[in-house]
């Protein structure tokens, strides 16, 4: 297995744009040479192209969801890589990039993973849609699409319709949702582990009884990981900040656990904002959250070496 980095410098899901840098600002820090000095084999797949273009297409394609179809086509590149990627029997690490990404991504895996779990750690739940959306912004709707609800250019993204069961969705560390994803949660089998039941139940426990749900209903564990489910506090290079979020601590504890559960068969970590950000902190401690997963990771991959 080789680790596949896929850069997708898309900012046009988002308010804010700045998470188009965000790949190269992973590499800037050294990601390829991180993880390969924790003993992987690791391959730079490069970015996926994203077309530069101005104000005048935010409403080209739809009154409502902005840059429709820039996201979908981008989207759509970054299933076909994916799905090349987890195909060959490879990691696909996808560095964001605004969280419509998730799609893209969910599309790849999925269609390879027939029976997918999603594990999605956000301040948010990203499940509107273009009834509920308050925003517009599609980095608030890959999740609802990649179960199938959704308008139909984002739901029919790379064939397949329903690429994850919302009965094997975990949403955790949500704090910040709207009325209608709120409704969604209540009329569909989604788990959500909103930050106060992750306060009330304690992190430890939340993350056991999603691992252990998973492990007899599904064939791998798509991570998506938002860098706003941390605190506002320390993630000033994000574009949609919330307060009471995890520790540093705590991510790491949630991420670690997921590696070495070795089940997780792809990762995207997205909404690096390094236009925004403050002395790279928070660059900086997506690096620090890196390395803890593939610590976890080759323990993993070791354990299974020895066992042959
Ligand atoms: B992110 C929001 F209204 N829910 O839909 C929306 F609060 O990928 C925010 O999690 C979405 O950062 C945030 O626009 C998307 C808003
Ligand atoms: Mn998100
Ligand atoms: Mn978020
Ligand atoms: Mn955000």
């Amino acid at each position: 297995m080789a680790i596949n980095i896929i850069g997708m410098p898309i900012g046009y899901g988002a308010q804010k744009h700045g998470t188009s840098s965000g790949p190269d600002k992973f590499r800037e820090m050294h990601i390829e040479e991180e993880i390969k000095n924790m003993g992987f084999d690791v391959k730079d797949l490069g970015n996926i192209e994203v077309p530069v273009v101005g104000e005048d297409h935010k409403y080209k394609y739809d009154g409502k969801l902005k840059y429709l179809d820039i996201v979908v086509d981008a989207n759509t590149k970054l299933a076909f890589k994916v799905y090349e990627s987890i195909s060959s029997g490879n990691f696909p690490l996808v560095l964001g990039g605004d969280h419509s990404l998730g799609m893209g991504s969910i599309a790849g895996v999925s269609k390879h993973v027939k029976n997918l779990g999603v594990i999605w750690i956000d301040a948010h739940g990203d499940i509107n849609t273009h009834e509920t959306t308050p925003s517009g912004n599609i980095h608030g709707m890959p999740l609802a699409a990649s179960m199938g609800f959704g308008p139909d250019k984002l739901v029919n993204l790379f064939e397949h319709r329903i690429k994850v069961k919302d009965e094997n969705v975990f949403i955790i560390g949500a704090r910040d949702l709207d009325e209608g994803e709120i409704e969604l949660i209540k009329n569909s089998n989604i788990k959500a582990f909103t930050m106060d039941k992750v306060k009330k139940c304690g992190v430890e426990n939340v993350i056991n009884e999603t691992l252990s749900y998973l492990r007899d209903k599904v064939d791998g564990i798509h991570v998506s990981f938002d860098i706003d489910s941390l605190d506002s506090s320390l993630v000033p290079g994000t574009g949609t900040p919330v307060k009471d979020g995890f520790t540093v601590d705590e991510a790491k504890y949630i991420l670690g656990t997921l590696a070495s559960s070795g089940m997780v068969v792809s990762m995207d970590l997205v909404e690096l904002n390094p236009h925004i950000d403050r002395d790279e902190v928070t660059a900086k401690t997506y690096m620090e959250l890196l390395r803890h997963v593939f610590d976890n990771l080759r323990e993993v991959e070791d354990r299974q070496l020895m066992l042959g």
